[in-house]
């Protein structure tokens, strides 16, 4: 696809789409490639790899250091990137976005600086679909007496919304909460929590790790104080994600790490801190992974943020209703399009959830198995381990069949 040529809402040319994606016309085992490991990792299109190419060869140099040319230009599209970012989830300024290594980062950064002003008997308000990394950097508060509350999930995949009104107190200072699961696919309710949180006091932050290449993002009507998304679930390289927050919340708030570039001046004892967002990035940054997601970012807009939800609930219809024909597969999560993004944790009876990978890996079929860095949510399934078929707006449904006939296949194996 060249950049440009696909206006909004026309029907999306999935197959020119696919072919901006070098690796997703490889066989793996004889086999086409079935990519259905999308919330891992998505695919990067030629753009995005050409772009870090041509960044290395053209324009490397540090930022925000040199007065040479180099050095400029490298600035130049660096802070670029940093306004298209802003720009993609409606931030107020460019000052409200970070760089940072990706979701894990920008929530440990979070729980730390944040997690700072926290006292004894304060609490923090998670739920249990959350991915290990909005569980961990939180239990890091309890060593100062910060406990953390969970907000339950119902046996359709959604969140027991009521949990907020039973389990919000005075105490809760920051409630953090997935905007997508990444097993069963839910889309919360984000708006409506922010809400909540705020009429009792409480900050809000929103881990768009899966949500971000799904749906389109705006921050300010969400009204959240802090969102957290990685570059590599959304088309762009890996080791590059985003913190957004509030700039009033972040001029509360100290730096994470130490070092250059966070600075302003720097006595023996002591050191003044640099202006937003410079305060949060301390050391050389992934600035051809900055650039690099700016350029997924105009793939993102190019192809139309609403084309690809489209794309996305076509996905989850024909799965939904297809999947069932394999026989004894228990699929977890919503069962409206509306409800959910195209990612499908699944069991087989009889057969682990590994095993299911690795017979339809035989097939080129890419999928994941496991806890999913979910452990609370398998415990509440009642299950050790889910597989996983994620899919991404350039899947089809043949691969959907594909994936179908492997099942199958796993099954006859094992029966
Ligand atoms: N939050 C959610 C909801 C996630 O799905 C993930 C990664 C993360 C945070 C962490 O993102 P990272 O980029 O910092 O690693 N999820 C997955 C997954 O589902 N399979 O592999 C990684």
């Amino acid at each position: 696809m060249h950049m440009g040529s696909v206006p909004r809402n026309m029907q999306l040319d999935i197959s020119q789409m696919r072919s901006d994606f070098p690796i997703l016309s490889k066989k793996i085992n004889g086999k086409p490639l079935v990519y259905f490991d999308n919330a891992a990792t998505t695919q990067r299109p030629v753009q995005v790899i050409q772009a870090i190419d041509r960044f290395y060869r053209e324009t490397n140099s540090n930022v925000h250091r040199g007065v040479h040319e180099l050095s400029e230009r490298a600035t130049e599209q660096f802070e670029a990137a940093r306004e298209n970012v802003a720009k993609f989830i409606n931030a107020k300024s460019p000052n409200e976005i970070i760089f940072v290594r990706g979701t894990t980062e920008a929530i440990n950064l979070v729980a730390y600086s944040y997690g700072k002003k926290l006292r004894r008997g304060n609490r923090v308000l998670l739920s249990l679909m959350e991915h290990h990394s909005n569980i961990v950097p939180w239990q890091f508060l309890r060593e100062k007496g910060v406990e953390l509350d969970y907000v339950g999930v119902n046996d359709d995949g959604t969140l027991k919304l009521e949990d907020y009104y039973g389990l919000m107190t005075k105490q809760t200072k920051i409630v953090s909460i997935a905007h997508v699961s990444n097993v069963l696919g839910t889309i919360n309710p984000v708006e409506e929590i922010a809400k909540i949180a705020h009429e009792k006091g409480s900050l809000i932050l929103v881990d768009g790790a899966q949500s971000i290449p799904h749906v389109s993002i705006d921050v300010q009507e969400m009204d959240c104080d802090f969102f957290a998304f990685s570059g590599h679930k959304m088309l762009g390289p890996t080791g590059i994600g985003v913190l957004y927050a509030k700039e009033s919340v972040l001029e509360q708030m100290d730096p994470f790490m130490g070092g250059g570039s966070i600075i302003k001046e720097v006595q023996l004892n002591e050191s003044k801190w640099n202006d937003l967002p410079y305060k949060f990035e301390a050391g050389t940054p992934n600035i051809a992974g900055a650039i690099g997601l700016g350029v997924a970012i105009d793939y993102l807009n190019v192809i139309g943020m609403e084309n690809i939800r489209r794309v996305g609930k076509g996905l989850t219809e024909y799965a939904l209703e297809t999947l069932p024909e394999v026989g004894d597969i228990e699929i977890y999560g919503p069962k409206n399009s509306e409800d959910r993004v195209e990612v499908f944790s699944f069991n087989l009876a009889k057969v682990h959830a590994h095993d299911v990978a690795s017979i339809v890996n035989d097939y080129g079929v890419a999928i994941r198995s496991g806890h999913h860095c979910a452990q609370p949510l398998m415990r509440r399934l009642g299950v050790p381990a889910t597989s996983r078929a994620s899919l991404y707006a350039y899947n089809t449904k043949e691969e959907i069949d594909l994936f179908i006939q492997s099942l199958k296949k796993a099954k006859e194996v094992f029966n």
